[in-house]
């Protein structure tokens, strides 16, 4: 890699010149932009970081406070993320880019071993300094509350929105239909001259026929407006006429997981552990907001230009807050926890339950309790995951990932704990499993397909045209959309 070296680095200082060059030659720059999580605490390390342009901060969880506190501001020449590669053990802070257009050389675990067994000087000084970092941290519990660090990853996603904020309806062009529902249709719509393309999510206004569907749709589009994560299907406007309301999303070209699962019958264990990956930092992004999803099915995970999953369909999500509960009766039977079935109320360990059918379902092809009758599939659900033949397929990692999942009794289903989804990450199936790189975008997926553009939608299914006449719906619900 051929890099302008000339960040003035204090850890590097003195180390003799055929050895910084060494250094050097494992270097690798990666650029992140503002509000992005470059490591997240409590999950595995491997790399090692120089900042090279802008500025990170770091955030921890403090006893006391919901939110991780922010610590301290980095800048250029500083590094961080040694900590987990010395001790062994997870990241301790969270570090979020700063600053649009953030650059760090980065080391892996490999060389960082390396660079520093070679330089004696320089691996005592780390470890002085990762014991002086944690007696910070066990005195920091007592630090009074600081301010909150801005989502900036909102910021982004407004800058987005921005762009498309005065586009008349009329300057969208639909090219074909990518899916369709009992709402309606989704098109893949291109703006006039130019080859930008996106999701619009048509929904009959006829078909929505009482106040509780009415809410789902408001709960969609707020819920959407409020996120900004990768792994989460993006928003950029709405639209409404006399017959429609009209979602603006991003296109996933890859098509959808469904569909793909049909196709390959199952996935083998790298595929499917990729895209749980996905949706549980999705998971992750959304229950620290307090959001609790409830309808995980490969239905609603759809594959992007590069095959990482985007979880879509925000219909039944809500957000809870943490420690609260909520009692509405929605999901898909065969995804449904039990607690939901019974009425007992029902949080974040409803989507607990959902993952491990889900993981179930990519591994085997079929989720574990399934059939064309509702009440009988109910009926399987309670009477537990422990019931249920497990097919050869399913290896005793993921066999025992899916049963700490599908808990009878949510409080006892991993990822529902006090440590939340990242007790989910931490499970022997994801040993070695590079999160950093899957949040960057640095992994290549398995499920990545060819696509010739922007406007390639070959991943979907074919639909016939909607020749059916929309009748107005004028009674006003839609107003506020
Ligand atoms: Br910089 C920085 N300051 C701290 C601190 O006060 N406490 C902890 N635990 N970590 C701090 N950090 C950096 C350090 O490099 O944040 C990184 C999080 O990942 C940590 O290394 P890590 O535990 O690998």
């Amino acid at each position: 890699m051929n890099i302008c070296f000339s960040v003035s680095v204090s850890l590097l200082r003195g180390l003799p010149e055929e050895k910084l060059a060494k250094v050097v030659d494992c270097l690798e720059v990666d650029y992140f932009e503002k509000g992005e999580y470059i490591i997240r605490e409590g999950e595995e390390g491997n790399t090692f970081f120089i900042i090279a342009k802008g500025e990170v901060i770091v955030t921890q969880s403090t006893e006391g406070f919901n939110e991780p506190q922010e610590i301290k501001t980095l800048g250029v020449g500083d590094y961080f993320g040694e900590k987990a590669l010395i001790s062994e053990d997870v990241r301790s802070a969270n570090i979020i880019c700063n600053e649009s257009e953030t650059h760090c050389l980065v080391v892996d675990r490999d060389n960082f071993n390396q660079m520093v067994g070679t330089y004696e000087e320089l691996q005592a000084y780390l470890k002085e300094y990762v014991e002086e970092l944690s007696r910070n941290d066990e005195r920091r519990h007592a630090l009074p509350h600081s301010p909150q660090v801005d989502s900036a990853e909102a910021q982004e996603l407004r800058k987005l929105r921005e762009k498309v904020s005065l586009l008349p309806f009329q300057e969208l062009k639909v090219i074909a239909t990518l899916g369709m529902g009992g709402f309606g249709r989704v098109e893949l719509v291109k703006l006039k001259n130019e080859d930008t393309t996106f999701a619009l999510k048509c929904i009959k206004k006829k078909h929505i026929v009482d106040t509780r569907q009415q809410e789902h749709i408001y709960s969609e589009k707020n819920i959407l407006q409020q996120t900004n994560s990768v792994f989460i299907i993006r928003l950029f406007r709405t639209f409404r006429d006399d017959k429609f309301v009209y979602l603006l999303l991003e296109a996933c070209l890859g098509g959808e997981l469904w569909t793909v699962l049909r196709d390959m019958c199952y996935f083998d264990e790298p595929t499917a552990r990729f895209c749980t990956g996905c949706v549980l930092e999705a998971f992750d992004y959304l229950h620290t907001m307090g959001i609790v999803y409830r309808d995980l099915k490969p239905e609603n995970l759809l594959l992007d230009a590069e095959g990482y999953v985007k979880m879509a369909d925000f219909g039944f999500a809500k957000r809870i807050g943490l420690g609260k509960k909520t009692w509405t009766f929605c999901g898909t039977p065969e995804y449904v926890a039990p607690e939901v079935i019974m009425n007992k109320g029902h949080d974040f360990g409803a989507d607990c339950w959902s993952l491990g059918i889900l993981i179930f379902e990519l591994l085997t092809g079929n989720p574990p309790f399934a059939g064309s009758d509702p009440i009988k599939v109910y009926t399987m659900v309670l009477h537990g995951i422990e019931k249920v033949d497990f097919p050869k397929r399913i290896g005793k990692r993921p066999d025992e990932l899916i049963r700490r999942l599908c808990k009878l009794n949510p409080v006892e289903r991993l990822g529902n704990k006090k440590n939340g989804i990242i007790e989910i990450k931490k499970h022997k199936w994801f040993q070695g499993f590079n999160w950093e790189g899957l949040r960057r975008h640095k992994l290549l997926s398995p499920l990545r397909r060819e696509l010739k553009g922007p406007m390639d939608h070959s991943h979907f299914d074919m639909f016939p045209p909607d020749t059916e006449e929309t009748p107005d719906e004028l009674s006003g619900w839609d107003k506020d959309f």
